[in-house]
């Protein structure tokens, strides 16, 4: 860890209030060139903490960047975690109003809900299918609060990789009744198709990031609990929305998921 007790308490309520205030900052490790991915997580357990003290109850975890289409588009070469939050959860069909965010992108995932914890190291797909309770469709609503979502990895880590919302759809699925390599996902805003995957964009297999996620953890002394809700990652690149826009994801085999946004 290369900064301080304070600087980490600073550094939280900075981006917690930029997240609050929906104020766009410039991304912290300009100021903080020397911050180490240890002084990053830090800061993003420091805004749990704030969060959790307000009484705000952590609805599950995330991975992030860990498609190619993510990485290329963020310009970044390595996955990352975060959590989400209680006020986070927005229901299938919902209405997501624009004016609580800074600027909205969406990002079609396929999550997991475990019935057995899982602990790294040395965590792979076969424990995460075999602690699988079901696969449900997902879609996270992401607002980085560094300007233009110019950031690097530190940074974006310290920020809770961007989480502001999700939306997850009503069927779910064991893990065995499904191909989830060769599942396919199709987007649309406005009724028109612009982007499309298959589970295995996803680091080859969308388990394979619930056992990347749980391998961070424990390196950090940590375990997935049983009933963990976890989202993969966007299995294409994130589409950026507007008021007036309608977005669709349709899974195959797990239905659809759709919002609209005011
Ligand atoms: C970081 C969050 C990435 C995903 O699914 O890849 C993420 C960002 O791109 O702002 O949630
Ligand atoms: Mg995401």
């Amino acid at each position: 860890m290369n900064l301080t007790q304070d600087t980490i308490a600073r550094l939280a309520g900075h981006l917690e209030n930029a997240e609050l205030q929906r104020e766009a900052v410039r991304k912290i490790t300009d100021e903080y060139p020397d911050m180490d991915w240890d002084d990053a997580y830090a800061i993003q357990d420091a805004i749990r903490a704030r969060k959790e003290a307000r009484g705000t109850r952590i609805a599950g975890l995330k991975m992030g960047l860990t498609s190619f289409a993510k990485m290329r588009q963020m310009g970044v070469s390595d996955p990352v975690y975060g959590f989400l939050t209680d006020y986070g959860a927005c229901m299938d069909g919902a209405a997501i109003d624009t004016g609580t965010l800074i600027h909205p992108k969406v990002e079609a995932e396929i999550a997991f809900v475990l019935k057995a914890p899982l602990k790294g190291p040395g965590c792979h797909i076969g424990d995460v299918l075999a602690a699988t309770d079901f696969v449900v469709p997902a879609v996270e609503v992401i607002d980085s609060r560094y300007e233009n979502f110019r950031f690097d990895l530190k940074s974006v880590i310290a920020d809770n990789t961007s989480s502001a919302r999700f939306v997850v759809g009503g069927t779910h699925r064991g893990a065995e009744g499904l191909d989830l390599k060769n599942l396919g996902v199709v987007l649309e805003k406005n009724g028109e198709v612009v982007a499309t995957a298959a589970g295995a964009a996803v680091l080859g297999h969308p388990a394979n990031s619930v056992a990347m996620l749980a391998n961070m953890l424990g390196a950090r002394g940590r375990e997935l609990p049983a009933g963990t809700f976890i989202m993969t990652g966007g299995v294409t690149e994130a589409i950026a929305v507007a008021a007036g826009d309608n977005i669709t994801v349709r899974y195959q085999h797990l239905g659809t998921v759709s919002m609209h946004f005011t």
